[in-house]
């Protein structure tokens, strides 16, 4: 710490001066409090612990469509090696991107440590231009921040770079190119950081790592745009579109914990898991004490942020675990479309037809008919929705995934569709029911007018 007199620093070494001489007034006992309160909980810096294995010191995240970078152990440090450069990366069937990423991986894999390990990552760049791995949310000396030209020379072309520290907090963190970031962003270039606690105060039995992204792909180019900055078309979790996610699988009665990134290039996405109540336990700046937690089914995950949500996976079924932007779950070809709701073509189909022959005049009542008709598509692009459903087509795409809960299964494979016990599916009415509750379709009760209550 620099001595200068002249330092901003100089109030904290008198009152470190003070505190020592035991001369401390209570003013200045006030101020030391606050300082330990800002830091409670987090090891200093030189807080060393032996190297956390997996299995005995954390359960390990679950990545759905997603990988982890491995390490090996070199004297008691953790040593990782990432390699960034150019990734052919598969959006959805049907949609693939010539992205960047990691290790030959989109985003690229996440990388798990144990609060207190000593962590080396080396970052070899295979790409055309320099980068930098900027470590989000980490504390960490500032020269390992990763910040392109004003922590660190950038990583030129060929390189390899060695970044090295101490983790000293616990929780979800994030990392991602800091070099020209609006194209190495965009590209694809980020991943998660999940920092296990060295002395974990809840448990949970799933551990789910999610990262979200959007990107712009014009339907037939494999480039996604990174100059885009309003009209996003491919909304992602984990680089996957649905129908492309993998369901997230868990136990009827299991814990289940959530772990959820933004590092799309501008939106946040306020992420709704259906049949639950969860509680956000903790965000990118860690644990959320149990008294400040509150209860929700939407979380908002806004750029640059993780946050963590937990529940109790308690009634068996298919949940829908989506994106509650309605631009966000659909696909590529779903947007800037003219609003035909309610047009009648008459014979303009048949008319047109003589010109371009199969045409047809879709979007009258909305847009689930084109999911269902298999709507042709140019090549190398997705229809605007549509995965196939167990009972009938799922007019979602983008950033949907699935819970799939499941009694007593011993395998996370995908169990296929869930089968609703009787009297728990939503079916057409019986006119048995319609006749003993008296439900008339033709003359159904008018809604009663509430303004004068
Ligand atoms: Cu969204």
């Amino acid at each position: 710490m620099s001595t200068d007199p002249k330092d901003d620093d100089s109030a904290v070494l008198s009152r470190r001066a003070l505190l020592g001489a035991s001369a401390a007034g209570g003013a200045l006992l006030v101020a030391g409090r606050s300082a330990s309160a800002a830091t409670a909980g987090k090891p200093r810096a030189d807080t060393r612990y032996p190297p956390g294995r997996p299995g005995r010191d954390y359960l390990p995240v679950a990545v759905p469509n997603g990988s982890k970078l491995p390490w090996k152990l070199v004297d008691g440090v953790k040593v990782f090696h990432m390699v960034a450069g150019e990734v052919d990366h598969e959006l959805a069937p049907g949609l693939k991107a010539q992205c960047w990423g990691y290790n030959g991986r989109v985003h690229g894999p996440v990388i798990e440590a144990v609060e207190g390990d000593r962590v080396r990552l080396y970052v070899t760049n295979r790409l055309p231009t320099a980068t930098t791995v900027h470590w989000h949310g980490m504390l960490l000396p500032n020269g390992m921040d990763g910040v392109g030209g004003l922590t660190q020379k950038a990583i030129a072309p060929g390189e390899t770079f060695k970044y090295e520290f101490t983790l000293r907090q616990s929780g979800t963190v994030m990392y991602h190119s800091h070099h020209d970031e609006m194209t190495q962003i965009a590209l694809g270039m980020t991943g998660l950081f999940v920092i296990h606690p060295r002395r974990p105060r809840r448990r949970v039995d799933r551990d789910f790592a999610i990262m979200l992204h959007e990107w712009r792909v014009d339907p037939g180019a494999r480039r996604p745009n990174p100059n885009e900055m309003i009209e996003f078309n491919v909304l992602t979790m984990n680089a996957k579109a649905f129908p492309g996610t993998a369901p997230l699988v868990v136990r009827t009665g299991q814990r289940v914990r959530i772990r959820i990134g933004n590092l799309s290039p501008m939106e946040h996405h306020p992420i709704h898991l259906h049949g639950h109540q969860f509680r956000i336990t903790e965000t990118d700046g860690g644990e959320i004490s149990e008294a400040a937690q509150w209860t929700e089914t939407t979380v908002l995950v806004p750029v640059g942020s993780t946050r963590t949500i937990e529940f109790v996976a308690d009634e068996p079924g298919d949940w829908a675990f989506h994106c509650h932007m309605t631009h966000h779950v659909m696909n590529q070809m779903g947007h800037g479309l003219p609003n035909l709701i309610g047009v009648k073509p008459g014979e303009l189909d048949e008319r047109v037809r003589k010109v371009v022959p199969g045409y047809m005049t879709m979007g009258q009542t909305g847009m689930a008919d084109m999911g269902e008709m298999g709507m042709p598509v140019p090549r190398n692009s997705i229809p605007m929705l549509g995965g196939k459903g167990k009972h009938d087509t799922i007019t979602m795409g983008g950033m949907f995934s699935v819970l799939k809960t499941r009694d007593g299964i011993r395998s996370y494979k995908d169990p296929g569709w869930y089968e609703n016990p009787p009297g728990t599916l939503a079916i057409a009415a019986e006119p048995a029911d319609l006749r003993r509750d008296g439900i008339d379709a033709e003359r159904p009760p008018a809604a009663e007018d509430d303004s004068a209550a």
